[in-house]
């Protein structure tokens, strides 16, 4: 993203929104180690109170986290002419400002791809044509196969800790050749006139609920993500270039009957860092039917929900604004 003037960044931005700047951190995050014979039931605990958690010891190696760091940045770092022959992301390929297809815009570049493997070649063709040197690295593969590694025990524990059997009811589906999964790299340049001119903070990514069942975030050091908390107050979450931040999707509230609830989240812009995110969602297959898993009903217990696949719950969220709650059409009134 190329700011040539204050002018020229002021117009680009009109459309983008702004917040109050917010004070201080949440300290209040839970942590599960991943080695920790408790991680099943404080990942469950987590999920029920926010939706949300910080991984440590999660087994990722840091060197693939690094590798993918540098490609990142040298891709974000081309002329944005050379990166717009990586566009637009429909569905794959790099996008800016442009949040989805429905007019919503944040200060934010990205690349959206593809994590089945089958397609990487076909994605070596379309998106990076003109830019092949970043997917013949094989830092994308070496870091989406260890986060997904790490995701299936993430979710395995969830149905261990919230008694789901067989206890691969979850993973199977991130597992799945067809899963219907991707993985997104945001760039949010540091954007100080603006924020200065304004006094506010502009929204990197605005707020939403990610639809998948569970999404694996990992940045660097700068901070900008913030969680909603029930009580509907924002706070900021630390940042931890070491950790991994995990996030509830829809579809796991939908499969937990609303036991596990999906997490409200946004990004503000810092204006004085850029900050680099990776998140992997984990999706099913298109086909797979959305329903709480039966083994967590109690007796006479009725889903909240009416019954869907992912391909309708996707095609409606993608018809959705960022901020929509996109649930609310699919809840037994
Ligand atoms: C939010 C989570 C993922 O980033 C994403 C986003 C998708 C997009 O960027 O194209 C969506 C958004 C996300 C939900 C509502 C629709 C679709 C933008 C948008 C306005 C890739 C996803 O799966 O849903």
């Amino acid at each position: 993203m190329v700011v040539h003037s204050q002018s020229a960044a002021l117009d680009h931005c009109s459309l983008i929104k702004t917040c109050k700047p917010t004070t201080g951190v949440f300290n209040g995050i839970p942590v599960v180690n991943l080695g920790d014979p408790e991680a099943k039931s404080l990942i469950v605990k987590a999920c029920e109170e926010y939706g949300f958690f910080k991984l440590v010891n999660h087994g990722v190696p840091m060197e693939f986290i690094t590798k993918l760091e540098t490609e990142a940045l040298r891709f974000f770092n081309l002329p944005q002419s050379d990166k717009d022959k990586s566009g637009p992301p429909d569905p794959f390929g790099y996008g800016c400002k442009m949040i989805g297809s429905n007019g919503d815009v944040g200060w934010v570049e990205y690349l959206l791809l593809n994590t089945n493997l089958e397609i990487t070649s076909q994605q070596t063709h379309t998106v990076f044509r003109e830019n092949p040197e970043f997917f013949r690295s094989s830092a994308v593969n070496d870091y989406i196969q260890a986060v997904k590694r790490m995701a299936f025990e993430v979710v395995e524990l969830v149905a261990d800790g919230l008694r789901i059997e067989p206890r691969d009811a979850l993973s199977r589906l991130l597992r799945d050749d067809k899963s219907d999964s991707c993985f997104r790299l945001n760039h949010y340049p540091p954007c100080p006139e603006l924020q200065a001119l304004s006094g506010r903070n502009l929204i990197g990514f605005g707020e939403h609920t990610d639809p998948q069942i569970i999404s694996v975030l990992r940045s660097n050091n700068t901070s900008g993500l913030q969680i909603c908390l029930n009580d509907k107050t924002w706070v900021s979450v630390p940042p931890d270039q070491t950790s991994f931040f995990i996030n509830v999707g829809d579809a796991l509230q939908v499969m937990t009957n609303g036991r596990l609830r999906s997490v409200r989240h946004r990004v503000l812009a810092d204006p004085r860092n850029s900050r680099l995110s990776m998140i992997y969602f984990g999706g099913p297959p298109l086909s797979e039917k959305i329903v709480p898993l039966p083994s967590l009903m109690a007796k006479g217990e009725e889903s909240l929900y009416k019954e869907f696949t992912w391909w309708e719950y996707k095609t409606s969220a993608y018809k959705s604004r960022l901020a929509d709650y996109r649930l609310g059409m699919f809840e037994k009134r």
